[in-house]
């Protein structure tokens, strides 16, 4: 007879450009892998809120983290935090959950993950003075996804979508040197994923997509990001 060894979770990263759609298609991609008793829970970079397995205690911002709170209040702008700071505060918050994200992985919990490691090196390196190299620093290590789907819209699209609000960041000429920080982060991880299409057809993709990689990751090793 064959024992059949459960597998573990799968860790899904929704990396892309602003107003590509990436909260939304996280949340919808939990919701629909629950649905069908696939356990998946929702993790979002930065932590400003954690939650799990809760979909409103995550709006309602209930489970924060000390580090949580200080890049929420520096990309709200009610602090300001040196550059390089910032960066190994945004770095921090990764590495503060990795023991919780590792037990999930292990115990068979899929992770569907809004923005990694990814969008921290596309950000920072985005500032004068930054390289790329140099950023990617503090996240050598971290639990490498098995999978980064990159939402990608093209920026007039993107324009059209955008209330681009006071918050940090959200500024046109930014936002283009983030993107092509993006593509110089591509590695054997990525699909790139068209998102110029409806909510509900955007999430049927990726469900599939997400669905294919759950299926097939067995008791692989988990890898370390960038090593
Ligand atoms: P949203 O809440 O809309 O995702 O905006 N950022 C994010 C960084 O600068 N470094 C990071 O490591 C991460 C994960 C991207 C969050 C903003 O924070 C930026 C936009
Ligand atoms: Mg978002």
């Amino acid at each position: 007879s064959t024992v059949l060894s459960s597998s573990r979770g799968a860790l899904i990263v929704l990396e892309g450009c602003d107003h590509s759609g990436k909260t939304t298609q996280c949340k919808k991609l939990v919701s629909a892998l629950n649905e069908a008793s696939i356990k998946a829970e929702f993790y979002r970079f930065p932590g400003k809120y954690i939650y799990i397995n809760d979909l409103d205690s995550y709006h309602r911002g209930t489970r924060t983290t000390a580090i949580g709170e200080m890049i929420s209040g520096y990309l709200g702008r009610q602090q300001d935090i040196e550059d390089h700071a910032v960066h190994l505060l945004f770095s921090a918050n990764r590495w503060e959950l990795k023991p919780k994200m590792l037990r999930s992985l292990e115990d068979g919990t899929n992770l569907i993950v809004d923005r990694y490691a990814y969008s921290g090196v596309a950000f920072t390196a985005a500032k004068e003075g930054f390289d790329i190299d140099w950023c990617k620093q503090p996240d050598i290590g971290l639990p490498q996804p098995d999978a980064v789907f990159y939402l990608h819209l093209n920026p007039e699209v993107a324009a059209k979508r955008a209330t681009f609000g006071g918050e940090r960041y959200e500024q046109t000429d930014f936002q283009s040197r983030v993107s092509k920080n993006f593509d110089n982060l591509q590695d054997s991880h990525w699909t790139i994923v068209d998102a110029d299409k409806t909510v509900e057809e955007l999430h049927e993709d990726l469900l599939e997509r997400v669905k294919d990689v759950i299926n097939n990751i067995g008791n692989k090793p988990i890898g370390k990001l960038w090593t």
